[in-house]
């Protein structure tokens, strides 16, 4: 065991686990969006924030507030898939899976985000009420107006994926 010591009495495993562990821990939170698209996107929260911005007020069942964040149709835009007249054919049998970090997961239609079929916004918000998201929400929560209650408000949100319906 010549060695397992010198480093000031720490075993080197568990200086190598820590330093393993703090960079790991730093790494920011990302967003992954994929899945049946064109161009795969993993984006950070600095990248997100300076997109072009939507702000919108909702309240669903108790819950209300005042977010700010990246619309969707943005997001779906950025990826390469098709918007408006364009989205058509087998594009309308696309759903979202919108997934958080404990594993919850809410399901949408493609077209549910997109202006030219609807009125009701979807952003993901990084911001409540002029502040960052913080708490169980933190960093992103997907918000879409019109909705009577919040349970697709899917927070902690990791990844938004694309997917044909069988
Ligand atoms: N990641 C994640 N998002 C979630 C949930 C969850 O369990 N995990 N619960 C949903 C439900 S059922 C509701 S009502 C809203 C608000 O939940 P809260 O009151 O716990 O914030 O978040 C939604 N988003
Ligand atoms: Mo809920």
């Amino acid at each position: 065991m010549d060695g397992v010591w010198d480093n000031g009495g720490m075993p080197s495993i568990v200086l190598a686990c820590l330093v393993w562990s703090s960079t790991v821990l730093a790494q920011a939170p990302t967003l992954k969006i994929l899945g049946d698209l064109p161009k795969p996107l993993t984006l950070t929260a600095s990248e997100l924030s300076s997109m072009p911005r939507t702000k919108i007020t909702v309240s669903a069942h108790n819950q209300t507030g005042d977010y700010e964040g990246v619309s969707l149709r943005e997001l779906l835009t950025r990826a390469g898939v098709p918007a408006g007249e364009a989205l058509r054919g087998a594009e309308l049998a696309k759903t979202v899976i919108v997934s958080g970090a404990d594993g919850y997961r809410a399901a949408f239609a493609l077209v549910e985000f997109d202006p030219a079929f609807t009125d009701r916004v979807a952003i993901l918000a990084d911001r409540k009420d002029g502040t960052l998201l913080g708490g169980n929400a933190a960093p992103f929560q997907l918000i879409l107006a019109g909705e009577k209650r919040p349970a697709r408000w899917v927070r902690q949100v990791v990844s938004i994926e694309v997917q044909s319906a069988r």
